[in-house]
């Protein structure tokens, strides 16, 4: 039998990013996958136009309701969209025991809409607390994290070190838009593993949430966090290699 992934996360029309996009890298990793929305976006290859979140008790009956039903063997959250919806990810997060679960915490766009109140920092990481196997921040969002801007490899490891501090989760902070060669940094509360990568001209919208979802496939087929990481990090190289401009704006997964 097939086994079944879920991504708890937003709606984005392009198939760019969120729900759709993670449903496409669950199946080209051999999984089924199932999709709970927290929010409504509308949008184009070029820019996030509305984000309209759904109620949390919307968000949570679609999780509790599949649940009962299929054995899921992991699952990821993308974009939250409200702090009500926080909350129910809480829940949901401690519900699902003894699965692999992968956090990217979605707090902006790439194209600069803000899809998460940065107020809501505080309740993002006490929803997450203990829960996770992995968090997925990039430059931008591990500094929301630890609270101070970041822009080398150095700092990069003080703040994963204390992300993990915070959550007690492994963390993967990803250096996509440091200067240079792209450098993302594992910690596993033990040691520090590096993957670089030589920076591609081409920019993809979406690499975040492909990204999560792979290290997620790969945890689900028994991977070592390292192993999934670096066999992500290959996959989404791979897609931005052949990404596609199916609009006139960014090229996307297609
Ligand atoms: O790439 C971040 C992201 C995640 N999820 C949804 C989005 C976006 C960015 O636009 O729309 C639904």
């Amino acid at each position: 039998m097939k086994k079944t992934l879920l991504t708890i996360a937003g709606f984005d029309p392009t198939a760019g990013a969120g729900t759709l996009l993670d449903l496409k890298v669950f199946a080209a990793f051999g999984f089924h996958g199932t999709a709970a929305l927290t929010a409504v976006t509308v949008q184009d290859t070029k820019r996030v136009r509305r984000v309209v979140p759904l109620p949390a008790r919307l968000m949570k009956d679609q999780v509790s309701v599949l649940a009962r039903d299929i054995d899921l063997a992991g699952l990821k959250v993308g974009m939250a969209g409200s702090r009500e919806n926080l909350a129910a990810i809480a829940g949901i997060l401690g519900a699902a025991r003894g699965i692999p679960k992968v956090i990217d915490p979605v707090f902006r766009s790439s194209s600069g809409a803000g899809l998460l109140d940065p107020a809501a920092v505080p309740e993002f990481l006490a929803a997450i607390r203990g829960k996770a196997s992995l968090v997925t921040p990039n430059l931008d969002e591990a500094g929301r994290l630890v609270g101070r801007r970041l822009s080398d490899v150095a700092g990069m490891k003080r703040a994963a070190e204390e992300i993990y501090g915070l959550g007690r989760m492994a963390c993967l902070i990803k250096g996509g838009h440091l200067e240079g060669d792209p450098v993302d940094l594992l910690y596993d509360g033990r040691s520090f593993t590096l993957f670089g990568r030589r920076r591609l001209r081409k920019e993809m919208h979406g690499t975040g949430c492909l990204l999560s979802a792979a290290i997620l496939a790969g945890l689900a087929k028994g991977r070592s966090l390292s192993r999934a990481c670096e066999q992500a990090s290959e996959f989404v190289e791979q897609a931005i290699r052949a990404s596609s401009r199916v609009g006139r704006g960014r090229p996307i997964f297609a």
